[in-house]
Protein backbone atom coordinates (compact mmCIF):
# COMPACT_ATOMS: atom_id res chain seq x y z
CA UNK A 1 0.00 0.00 0.00
CA UNK A 2 1.45 3.51 -1.20
CA UNK A 3 1.04 6.83 0.69
CA UNK A 4 -2.07 7.85 -0.69
CA UNK A 5 -3.87 4.59 -0.28
CA UNK A 6 -2.50 4.13 3.18
CA UNK A 7 -4.34 7.99 3.89
CA UNK A 8 -7.36 6.60 1.55
CA UNK A 9 -7.66 3.67 4.07
CA UNK A 10 -7.53 6.28 6.89
CA UNK A 11 -10.04 8.57 5.87
CA UNK A 12 -7.65 11.43 6.08
CA UNK A 13 -7.96 12.65 2.67
CA UNK A 14 -10.94 15.35 1.88
CA UNK A 15 -10.53 17.23 -1.32
CA UNK A 16 -7.50 17.36 -3.19
CA UNK A 17 -7.03 20.04 -6.39
CA UNK A 18 -5.63 17.58 -8.48
CA UNK A 19 -5.78 13.41 -7.59
CA UNK A 20 -4.70 11.78 -10.43
CA UNK A 21 -1.53 14.47 -10.70
CA UNK A 22 -0.67 14.06 -7.55
CA UNK A 23 -0.51 10.11 -7.50
CA UNK A 24 1.48 10.60 -10.57
CA UNK A 25 3.80 13.17 -8.50
CA UNK A 26 4.31 11.35 -5.67
CA UNK A 27 4.92 7.82 -7.48
CA UNK A 28 7.79 9.82 -9.48
CA UNK A 29 9.37 11.47 -6.74
CA UNK A 30 10.02 12.62 -3.00
CA UNK A 31 8.50 15.96 -2.82
CA UNK A 32 8.34 18.74 0.36
CA UNK A 33 4.85 19.84 1.39
CA UNK A 34 4.20 21.74 3.87
CA UNK A 35 0.93 22.36 6.92
CA UNK A 36 0.41 26.14 8.57
CA UNK A 37 -0.48 27.15 11.70
CA UNK A 38 -1.51 30.49 13.35
CA UNK A 39 -0.16 31.84 16.81
CA UNK A 40 -3.56 32.43 18.16
CA UNK A 41 -2.60 30.68 21.17
CA UNK A 42 0.31 29.41 23.45
CA UNK A 43 -0.57 26.06 23.06
CA UNK A 44 -2.10 23.25 20.09
CA UNK A 45 -5.27 21.37 21.53
CA UNK A 46 -5.90 17.95 19.43
CA UNK A 47 -8.68 19.25 17.30
CA UNK A 48 -5.80 20.68 15.50
CA UNK A 49 -3.17 17.84 15.38
CA UNK A 50 -4.62 15.92 12.35
CA UNK A 51 -2.73 17.69 9.60
CA UNK A 52 0.44 17.35 11.37
CA UNK A 53 0.44 14.13 12.09
CA UNK A 54 -0.69 13.74 8.05
CA UNK A 55 2.31 15.85 7.57
CA UNK A 56 4.44 13.09 9.34
CA UNK A 57 3.05 10.30 7.83
CA UNK A 58 4.35 12.05 4.23
CA UNK A 59 7.69 12.14 6.21
CA UNK A 60 7.66 8.77 6.97
CA UNK A 61 7.45 8.03 3.33
CA UNK A 62 10.22 9.49 2.80
CA UNK A 63 9.01 13.02 1.62
CA UNK A 64 10.15 16.75 3.32
CA UNK A 65 7.77 18.46 5.75
CA UNK A 66 8.10 22.17 5.70
CA UNK A 67 6.13 23.40 9.12
CA UNK A 68 5.04 27.09 9.38
CA UNK A 69 4.45 29.11 12.25
CA UNK A 70 2.68 32.00 11.02
CA UNK A 71 4.23 35.07 12.57
CA UNK A 72 3.43 37.15 10.10
CA UNK A 73 -0.46 36.32 9.38
CA UNK A 74 -1.25 35.82 12.85
CA UNK A 75 -0.96 39.33 13.43
CA UNK A 76 -3.75 39.48 10.84
CA UNK A 77 -6.13 36.64 11.56
CA UNK A 78 -7.93 33.66 9.13
CA UNK A 79 -11.35 35.27 8.92
CA UNK A 80 -13.41 32.81 11.58
CA UNK A 81 -17.09 32.28 10.30
CA UNK A 82 -18.65 33.78 13.07
CA UNK A 83 -16.49 36.86 13.97
CA UNK A 84 -14.16 39.56 13.55
CA UNK A 85 -10.60 38.57 15.63
CA UNK A 86 -9.63 40.69 18.21
CA UNK A 87 -5.64 41.72 17.33
CA UNK A 88 -3.03 40.48 19.40
CA UNK A 89 0.18 42.12 20.09
CA UNK A 90 3.06 41.62 18.38
CA UNK A 91 4.55 40.32 21.74
CA UNK A 92 1.96 38.12 22.56
CA UNK A 93 2.04 36.47 18.40
CA UNK A 94 5.68 36.13 19.61
CA UNK A 95 5.59 34.17 22.37
CA UNK A 96 3.32 31.92 21.14
CA UNK A 97 5.08 31.20 17.68
CA UNK A 98 7.83 29.79 20.38
CA UNK A 99 5.58 27.69 22.66
CA UNK A 100 4.19 26.59 19.18
CA UNK A 101 7.58 25.79 17.44
CA UNK A 102 8.21 23.56 20.49
CA UNK A 103 5.41 21.76 20.63
CA UNK A 104 5.58 21.12 16.70
CA UNK A 105 9.16 19.56 16.94
CA UNK A 106 8.25 16.95 19.25
CA UNK A 107 6.05 15.60 16.16
CA UNK A 108 8.95 15.78 13.24
CA UNK A 109 12.24 14.10 12.66
CA UNK A 110 14.30 17.34 12.16
CA UNK A 111 17.21 15.18 11.00
CA UNK A 112 18.70 13.56 7.96
CA UNK A 113 17.98 13.62 4.51
CA UNK A 114 14.12 14.73 4.99
CA UNK A 115 14.37 16.34 8.24
CA UNK A 116 11.21 18.56 8.75
CA UNK A 117 11.98 22.43 8.45
CA UNK A 118 10.55 24.79 10.59
CA UNK A 119 9.87 28.44 9.08
CA UNK A 120 7.75 31.26 9.89
CA UNK A 121 6.32 33.50 7.33
CA UNK A 122 7.08 37.02 9.28
CA UNK A 123 10.17 36.68 8.02
CA UNK A 124 9.79 36.90 4.41
CA UNK A 125 6.20 38.75 4.98
CA UNK A 126 7.63 41.70 6.99
CA UNK A 127 10.11 43.19 4.89
CA UNK A 128 7.52 43.44 1.84
CA UNK A 129 6.79 47.02 1.34
CA UNK A 130 2.78 47.85 0.48
CA UNK A 131 3.70 48.75 -3.40
CA UNK A 132 4.72 45.37 -3.91
CA UNK A 133 1.88 43.67 -2.17
CA UNK A 134 -0.75 45.19 -4.39
CA UNK A 135 1.23 45.56 -7.83
CA UNK A 136 2.65 42.46 -7.78
CA UNK A 137 0.27 40.50 -5.87
CA UNK A 138 -3.21 41.75 -5.30
CA UNK A 139 -3.09 42.64 -9.22
CA UNK A 140 -3.32 38.87 -9.42
CA UNK A 141 -6.06 37.99 -7.37
CA UNK A 142 -9.99 39.11 -8.72
CA UNK A 143 -12.10 40.49 -5.92
CA UNK A 144 -15.12 38.16 -7.45
CA UNK A 145 -12.68 35.36 -6.74
CA UNK A 146 -12.20 36.24 -3.26
CA UNK A 147 -15.67 36.98 -2.46
CA UNK A 148 -16.87 33.57 -3.54
CA UNK A 149 -14.72 31.91 -1.26
CA UNK A 150 -16.46 30.19 1.92
CA UNK A 151 -14.92 31.61 4.30
CA UNK A 152 -15.15 35.31 3.06
CA UNK A 153 -19.01 34.90 1.54
CA UNK A 154 -20.27 33.62 4.81
CA UNK A 155 -18.60 36.69 6.65
CA UNK A 156 -20.11 38.84 4.51
CA UNK A 157 -23.28 38.74 6.53
CA UNK A 158 -21.92 39.28 9.48
CA UNK A 159 -18.96 41.86 8.36
CA UNK A 160 -15.46 41.43 7.88
CA UNK A 161 -12.34 44.20 7.74
CA UNK A 162 -10.23 45.10 4.78
CA UNK A 163 -7.62 42.91 7.31
CA UNK A 164 -9.36 39.91 7.25
CA UNK A 165 -10.72 40.04 4.13
CA UNK A 166 -7.01 40.13 2.23
CA UNK A 167 -5.93 37.06 4.64
CA UNK A 168 -5.63 34.85 1.96
CA UNK A 169 -3.51 35.89 -0.43
CA UNK A 170 -0.87 36.44 2.37
CA UNK A 171 -1.51 32.39 2.90
CA UNK A 172 -1.41 32.06 -0.61
CA UNK A 173 1.75 34.03 -0.90
CA UNK A 174 3.63 31.72 1.63
CA UNK A 175 3.03 28.94 -0.59
CA UNK A 176 3.97 30.75 -3.87
CA UNK A 177 7.15 31.78 -1.88
CA UNK A 178 7.95 27.92 -0.62
CA UNK A 179 7.27 26.94 -3.84
CA UNK A 180 9.80 29.45 -5.30
CA UNK A 181 12.40 28.87 -2.47
CA UNK A 182 12.17 25.38 -1.12
CA UNK A 183 10.71 23.45 -4.12
CA UNK A 184 7.19 22.97 -1.57
CA UNK A 185 4.66 21.55 -4.02
CA UNK A 186 1.89 20.22 -1.77
CA UNK A 187 -0.01 22.00 0.82
CA UNK A 188 -2.35 20.49 3.26
CA UNK A 189 -4.87 21.83 5.77
CA UNK A 190 -7.94 21.14 7.85
CA UNK A 191 -10.79 21.59 5.35
CA UNK A 192 -11.24 24.83 6.34
CA UNK A 193 -7.90 26.03 4.59
CA UNK A 194 -9.34 24.88 1.23
CA UNK A 195 -9.94 28.64 0.23
CA UNK A 196 -6.58 29.62 1.37
CA UNK A 197 -4.40 26.87 -0.22
CA UNK A 198 -6.16 27.74 -3.69
CA UNK A 199 -5.18 31.29 -3.59
CA UNK A 200 -1.84 29.82 -3.09
CA UNK A 201 -2.16 27.83 -6.32
CA UNK A 202 -3.70 30.76 -8.34
CA UNK A 203 -0.31 32.90 -7.75
CA UNK A 204 1.91 29.90 -8.31
CA UNK A 205 0.07 29.54 -11.74
CA UNK A 206 -0.01 33.21 -12.46
CA UNK A 207 3.33 34.53 -11.18
CA UNK A 208 5.64 31.47 -11.65
CA UNK A 209 7.15 30.39 -14.83
CA UNK A 210 4.84 28.34 -17.22
CA UNK A 211 4.56 24.62 -16.16
CA UNK A 212 4.74 25.80 -12.52
CA UNK A 213 2.43 23.33 -10.70
CA UNK A 214 1.90 22.68 -7.47
CA UNK A 215 -1.32 20.91 -5.34
CA UNK A 216 -3.68 20.84 -2.63
CA UNK A 217 -5.17 18.53 -0.03
CA UNK A 218 -7.32 18.80 2.57
CA UNK A 219 -8.43 16.42 5.44
CA UNK A 220 -11.58 15.85 6.84
CA UNK A 221 -12.96 17.26 10.38
CA UNK A 222 -12.60 15.09 13.48
CA UNK A 223 -15.94 14.27 14.21
CA UNK A 224 -18.21 12.33 17.16
CA UNK A 225 -20.51 9.35 16.88
CA UNK A 226 -23.06 10.74 18.86
CA UNK A 227 -22.61 14.64 17.39
CA UNK A 228 -21.17 16.40 19.94
CA UNK A 229 -17.77 18.02 19.33
CA UNK A 230 -14.31 16.66 19.08
CA UNK A 231 -11.40 17.07 21.02
CA UNK A 232 -13.62 18.60 24.45
CA UNK A 233 -13.95 17.78 27.66
CA UNK A 234 -16.15 18.75 30.74
CA UNK A 235 -13.08 20.97 31.68
CA UNK A 236 -12.38 22.37 27.98
CA UNK A 237 -10.29 21.60 25.15
CA UNK A 238 -7.95 18.83 25.42
CA UNK A 239 -4.82 20.78 25.41
CA UNK A 240 -1.38 19.11 24.29
CA UNK A 241 0.85 21.46 26.71
CA UNK A 242 0.96 19.44 29.83
CA UNK A 243 0.22 22.32 32.16
CA UNK A 244 -2.79 22.86 30.30
CA UNK A 245 -4.25 18.97 30.35
CA UNK A 246 -1.81 16.68 32.28
CA UNK A 247 -0.44 13.93 30.82
CA UNK A 248 -3.12 11.65 32.76
CA UNK A 249 -6.24 14.06 31.59
CA UNK A 250 -4.40 13.36 27.74
CA UNK A 251 -5.05 9.98 28.79
CA UNK A 252 -8.15 9.63 30.18
CA UNK A 253 -9.58 11.69 27.29
CA UNK A 254 -8.39 8.62 25.01
CA UNK A 255 -9.52 6.23 26.66
CA UNK A 256 -13.07 7.28 26.83
CA UNK A 257 -13.58 7.07 23.20
CA UNK A 258 -16.52 5.49 22.50
CA UNK A 259 -16.21 2.22 20.57
CA UNK A 260 -18.20 3.65 17.47
CA UNK A 261 -15.16 6.21 17.18
CA UNK A 262 -12.28 4.31 18.31
CA UNK A 263 -10.80 2.80 15.08
CA UNK A 264 -11.42 5.84 13.07
CA UNK A 265 -9.46 7.82 16.10
CA UNK A 266 -6.79 4.69 15.41
CA UNK A 267 -6.63 5.10 11.99
CA UNK A 268 -6.15 9.03 12.14
CA UNK A 269 -4.56 9.59 14.93
CA UNK A 270 -1.35 6.45 15.14
CA UNK A 271 1.29 5.21 12.83
CA UNK A 272 0.00 1.81 13.91
CA UNK A 273 -0.61 -0.65 10.81
CA UNK A 274 -3.67 -1.77 8.97
CA UNK A 275 -3.22 -4.86 10.16
CA UNK A 276 -2.47 -3.60 13.54
CA UNK A 277 -5.63 -1.99 13.26
CA UNK A 278 -8.13 -4.30 12.00
CA UNK A 279 -7.29 -6.60 14.73
CA UNK A 280 -8.03 -3.86 17.02
CA UNK A 281 -11.61 -3.80 15.20
CA UNK A 282 -12.48 -7.32 15.56
CA UNK A 283 -11.59 -7.01 19.17
CA UNK A 284 -14.03 -3.82 19.40
CA UNK A 285 -16.61 -6.27 17.98
CA UNK A 286 -15.88 -9.31 19.70
CA UNK A 287 -14.75 -8.60 23.31
CA UNK A 288 -15.54 -4.62 23.83
CA UNK A 289 -15.54 -4.82 27.30
CA UNK A 290 -11.68 -5.25 27.28
CA UNK A 291 -11.36 -1.84 25.60
CA UNK A 292 -8.28 -3.28 24.14
CA UNK A 293 -8.77 -0.77 21.32
CA UNK A 294 -9.22 2.59 23.79
CA UNK A 295 -6.18 1.43 25.71
CA UNK A 296 -4.36 1.18 22.80
CA UNK A 297 -5.20 4.63 20.91
CA UNK A 298 -4.76 5.59 24.66
CA UNK A 299 -1.12 4.54 24.65
CA UNK A 300 -0.25 5.88 21.52
CA UNK A 301 -1.52 9.15 21.67
CA UNK A 302 -0.06 9.66 24.85
CA UNK A 303 3.79 8.28 24.24
CA UNK A 304 3.62 10.57 20.95
CA UNK A 305 2.74 13.52 22.81
CA UNK A 306 3.92 13.20 26.37
CA UNK A 307 6.56 10.17 26.29
CA UNK A 308 7.13 6.80 26.70
CA UNK A 309 7.96 8.22 31.25
CA UNK A 310 4.29 10.33 31.37
CA UNK A 311 2.57 7.73 29.53
CA UNK A 312 3.83 5.08 32.63
CA UNK A 313 3.07 7.64 35.07
CA UNK A 314 -1.17 8.21 33.60
CA UNK A 315 -1.21 4.46 33.59
CA UNK A 316 -0.02 4.27 37.31
CA UNK A 317 -2.35 6.91 38.18
CA UNK A 318 -5.33 5.33 36.17
CA UNK A 319 -5.23 1.79 37.84
CA UNK A 320 -4.14 3.03 41.58
CA UNK A 321 -7.86 5.30 40.92
CA UNK A 322 -9.35 1.97 40.05
CA UNK A 323 -8.12 -0.33 42.64
CA UNK A 324 -8.05 2.25 45.37
CA UNK A 325 -4.41 1.48 46.10
CA UNK A 326 -3.60 5.17 45.80
CA UNK A 327 -0.97 4.94 48.49
CA UNK A 328 1.93 4.06 45.93
CA UNK A 329 1.12 7.56 43.98
CA UNK A 330 4.09 10.14 44.43
CA UNK A 331 2.91 13.19 45.10
CA UNK A 332 3.42 14.73 41.46
CA UNK A 333 0.81 11.79 40.21
CA UNK A 334 -1.62 12.61 42.57
CA UNK A 335 -1.18 16.40 41.81
CA UNK A 336 -2.66 15.35 38.04
CA UNK A 337 -4.51 12.40 38.97
CA UNK A 338 -6.59 14.02 41.43
CA UNK A 339 -6.26 17.88 39.69
CA UNK A 340 -10.37 17.83 39.67
CA UNK A 341 -10.91 16.40 42.91
CA UNK A 342 -12.39 18.58 45.57
CA UNK A 343 -9.57 19.75 47.34
CA UNK A 344 -9.43 21.34 51.20
CA UNK A 345 -6.27 23.26 52.64
CA UNK A 346 -5.19 22.54 55.97
CA UNK A 347 -2.17 23.96 58.04
CA UNK A 348 0.87 22.31 58.26
CA UNK A 349 1.56 22.42 62.18
CA UNK A 350 -1.65 21.30 63.37
CA UNK A 351 -3.08 17.71 63.72
CA UNK A 352 -6.45 17.06 63.28
CA UNK A 353 -9.13 14.14 64.24
CA UNK A 354 -10.62 12.71 61.41
CA UNK A 355 -13.67 13.17 62.72
CA UNK A 356 -12.65 16.96 62.99
CA UNK A 357 -11.12 17.25 59.20
CA UNK A 358 -14.04 14.89 57.54
CA UNK A 359 -16.35 18.20 58.69
CA UNK A 360 -14.06 21.03 58.20
CA UNK A 361 -13.31 19.58 54.55
CA UNK A 362 -17.27 19.05 53.86
CA UNK A 363 -16.47 15.32 53.32
CA UNK A 364 -19.06 14.42 55.76
CA UNK A 365 -22.15 17.08 56.56
CA UNK A 366 -21.47 17.33 60.54
CA UNK A 367 -19.91 15.58 63.65
CA UNK A 368 -22.86 13.06 63.88
CA UNK A 369 -22.17 11.71 60.05
CA UNK A 370 -19.04 11.64 60.16
CA UNK A 371 -18.81 9.52 62.84
CA UNK A 372 -21.04 7.17 61.47
CA UNK A 373 -19.11 6.89 58.57
CA UNK A 374 -15.97 6.07 59.80
CA UNK A 375 -17.64 3.02 62.23
CA UNK A 376 -19.19 2.14 59.00
CA UNK A 377 -15.89 1.50 57.42
CA UNK A 378 -17.05 4.47 54.46
CA UNK A 379 -13.47 6.21 54.81
CA UNK A 380 -10.65 5.27 53.97
CA UNK A 381 -7.12 7.36 54.21
CA UNK A 382 -4.73 7.15 51.92
CA UNK A 383 -6.41 3.85 50.27
CA UNK A 384 -6.58 2.31 53.70
CA UNK A 385 -9.91 1.91 54.90
CA UNK A 386 -9.98 4.05 59.15
CA UNK A 387 -12.64 2.32 61.17
CA UNK A 388 -11.44 4.31 64.89
CA UNK A 389 -13.34 7.05 65.56
CA UNK A 390 -11.06 9.15 67.80
CA UNK A 391 -8.25 8.89 64.87
CA UNK A 392 -5.89 11.57 64.71
CA UNK A 393 -4.60 12.65 61.06
CA UNK A 394 -1.02 13.72 61.45
CA UNK A 395 2.55 13.38 59.10
CA UNK A 396 2.45 9.53 59.00
CA UNK A 397 -0.80 10.66 56.64
CA UNK A 398 0.48 12.93 54.44
CA UNK A 399 2.14 11.22 51.04
CA UNK A 400 5.31 13.26 50.62
CA UNK A 401 4.48 15.62 53.49
CA UNK A 402 1.90 17.24 51.27
CA UNK A 403 -1.06 15.60 50.54
CA UNK A 404 -3.61 12.93 52.23
CA UNK A 405 -6.09 11.79 50.04
CA UNK A 406 -9.84 10.54 51.96
CA UNK A 407 -12.59 8.66 50.33
CA UNK A 408 -15.70 8.41 51.36
CA UNK A 409 -18.28 5.39 49.76
CA UNK A 410 -16.84 3.94 46.97
CA UNK A 411 -15.72 6.65 44.66
CA UNK A 412 -15.61 9.98 45.94
CA UNK A 413 -11.99 11.31 46.52
CA UNK A 414 -10.91 14.05 48.04
CA UNK A 415 -7.37 15.61 48.96
CA UNK A 416 -5.83 17.46 51.73
CA UNK A 417 -3.05 19.89 50.75
CA UNK A 418 -1.01 21.42 53.99
CA UNK A 419 -0.22 24.85 53.67
CA UNK A 420 1.71 26.82 56.04
C1 LIG B 1 -1.06 30.40 7.86
C2 LIG B 1 -0.18 30.61 6.81
C3 LIG B 1 0.04 29.61 5.88
C4 LIG B 1 -0.60 28.38 6.00
C5 LIG B 1 -1.50 28.18 7.05
C6 LIG B 1 -1.72 29.19 7.98
C7 LIG B 1 -2.70 28.97 9.12
C8 LIG B 1 -4.13 28.79 8.66
C9 LIG B 1 -5.00 28.49 9.88
N1 LIG B 1 -4.94 27.24 10.37
C10 LIG B 1 -5.58 26.88 11.62
C11 LIG B 1 -4.82 27.45 12.77
O1 LIG B 1 -5.42 27.29 13.96
C12 LIG B 1 -4.80 27.89 15.10
C13 LIG B 1 -3.90 26.90 15.80
C14 LIG B 1 -3.47 27.45 17.14
C15 LIG B 1 -2.52 26.54 17.85
O2 LIG B 1 -5.68 29.35 10.37
N2 LIG B 1 -4.66 29.95 7.98
O3 LIG B 1 -3.76 28.00 12.62
C16 LIG B 1 -5.69 25.33 11.71
N3 LIG B 1 -4.45 24.65 11.31
C17 LIG B 1 -4.55 23.20 11.26
C18 LIG B 1 -5.63 22.79 10.29
C19 LIG B 1 -6.96 23.38 10.71
C20 LIG B 1 -6.83 24.90 10.81
O4 LIG B 1 -3.40 25.04 12.11
O5 LIG B 1 -5.34 23.19 8.98
O6 LIG B 1 -7.91 23.06 9.72
C21 LIG B 1 -7.42 22.78 12.01
O7 LIG B 1 -7.54 21.39 11.88
O8 LIG B 1 -8.03 25.48 11.29
O9 LIG B 1 0.89 29.81 4.86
Amino acid sequence: MDLLQDLQWRGIVYQQTDEEGLKELLNKEKISLYCGMDPTGDSMHIGHLLPFLTLRRFQNHGHRPIVLVGGATGLIGDPKATEERTLQTIETVQHNVDCLQKQLHSIFDFEGENGALMVNNYDWTAPMNMITFLRDYGKHIGINYMLSKETIATRLETGISFTEFTYTIMQGMDFKHLYENLQCKLQIGGSDQWGNITTGLELIRKMLPEGSKAYGMTIPLVTKSDGTKFGKTESGAVWLDPEKTTPYEFYQFWINTADADVIKYLKYFTFLSREEIEALEVSVQEEPHLRKAQKTLAEEMTRLIHGEEALAQAIKITDALFSGDVKKLSATEIKQGFKDVPSYNHSTGEEITLVDLLVAAGISPSKRQAREDITNGAVSLNGEKVTQVDYVVDEKDRIEGQFTIIRRGKKKYHLINYVD
